[in-house]
């Protein structure tokens, strides 16, 4: 009854009158009001005014199978597209999957995660129908020492990304190394990647990606240092025309960091948007905090900061970084 009824809502663009439907499907106002709750709580967004009837106001961004592959134009990052309407973590369904011997491309999508995560157990916000959760599953045949490099290849990937799907009046979307996209001093993107691999070679690697887009606030914890598309726009974007910009260009930039198996082709992009560069950085390692200028990338993707006992090559691994006057 709810899809005959969201049809004839999108037919007319003023008011259904609640007779109309009876009459028109035999039900009786009771089901028609359930029909429109239930509409309701998939995001459709209906006015109901009585003596005039209901109206649809708006249709929710849906994130389906169907509109991924549609929008799609990949040679294999999407191979498989999984959306799942709530999940632990898509990190952890991929790693599941490729357990099970799934190919390289599946990509899983959450509509929701139960159980997000950051690095190091850290929770990633994870809220129904406002952002998106998605992992890739890859099979590089690279050294193991390398994939940490993909993070940095797959968040210039989001940010050019963001970039597209925001058009011409786009954020100024930068990255903080190495795993976030930021805009305005906060974080609109986070990246997460994880490896199962032998001392020489790799058996899979999830690159998980969570980015805020619809978000119009945010918990209270992270309020100061999250924002979303949404909140940099006022506009709310089309999720999976989001998702198939990510891996369109994943895809590009990852044949170009395979030929060389190192950054060397794209560190200068990159360094072109890193927001660290030129300023001062304090850098919480276990072995100690680092202070210093960052001065950009190198080919291994290590972050370069001038110190006063002189330059030292950061790896990206567990680090994190922060300005010294703030998050960014
Ligand atoms: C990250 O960790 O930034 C990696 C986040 C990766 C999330 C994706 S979603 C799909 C896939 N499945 C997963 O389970 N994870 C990946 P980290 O650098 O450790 O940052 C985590 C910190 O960011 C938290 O401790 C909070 O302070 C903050 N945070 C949490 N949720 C956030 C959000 N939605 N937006 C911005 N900041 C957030």
């Amino acid at each position: 009854m709810k899809e005959k009824i969201l049809q004839l809502l999108k037919e007319d663009d003023g008011f259904v009158s609640g007779q109309d439907i009876s009459d028109r499907f035999g039900v009786s106002r009771t089901s028609i009001w359930k029909a429109i709750r239930q509409l309701e709580d998939m995001g459709y967004e209906i006015e109901a005014v009585r003596n005039r009837g209901y109206r649809l106001v708006s249709e929710p961004d849906l994130l389906t199978e169907e509109r991924v592959e549609e929008l799609l134009h990949t040679e294999w990052a999407g191979r498989s597209v999984l959306v799942c309407d709530s999940v632990d973590s898509t990190n952890n369904e991929v790693k599941r999957r490729a357990e099970d011997d799934a190919g390289e491309g599946l990509l899983v999508i959450g509509e929701e995660q139960t159980a997000g995560r950051g690095r190091r157990g850290r929770v990633w916000a994870s809220k129904k129908g406002e952002g998106i959760f998605m992992s890739l599953l890859i099979r590089p045949k690279i050294d193991p020492g390398c994939a940490s490099m993909l993070t940095l290849v797959m968040g210039l990937a989001v940010r050019d990304a963001l970039e597209e799907i925001c058009g011409e009046d786009s954020p100024d979307f930068r990255i903080k190394w190495p795993n976030d996209i930021v805009c305005d001093g906060k974080k609109v993107c986070g990246i997460l990647t994880e490896m199962s691999a032998e001392t020489d070679c790799i058996n899979y690697v999830v690159i998980g990606v969570g980015i805020n887009v619809h978000n119009p606030e945010f918990p209270e914890e992270i309020a100061g240092m999250a924002t979303s598309v949404y909140q940099l726009t006022g506009r709310k974007i089309c999720r999976a025309e989001l998702v198939a910009a990510c891996l369109r260009q994943f895809e590009q930039e990852y044949a170009v960091f395979l030929k060389t198996q190192d950054l060397s082709a794209l560190m200068n992009r990159y360094n072109e948007y890193l927001i660290n560069c030129g300023r001062e950085v304090c850098v919480l390692d276990e072995h100690g905090d680092i202070t210093g200028t960052a001065r950009g990338i190198n080919a291994r993707g290590e972050l370069l900061v001038e110190t006063q006992e002189g330059e030292r090559h950061i790896a990206s691994g567990e680090v994190s970084v922060r300005g010294v006057y703030g998050y960014v």
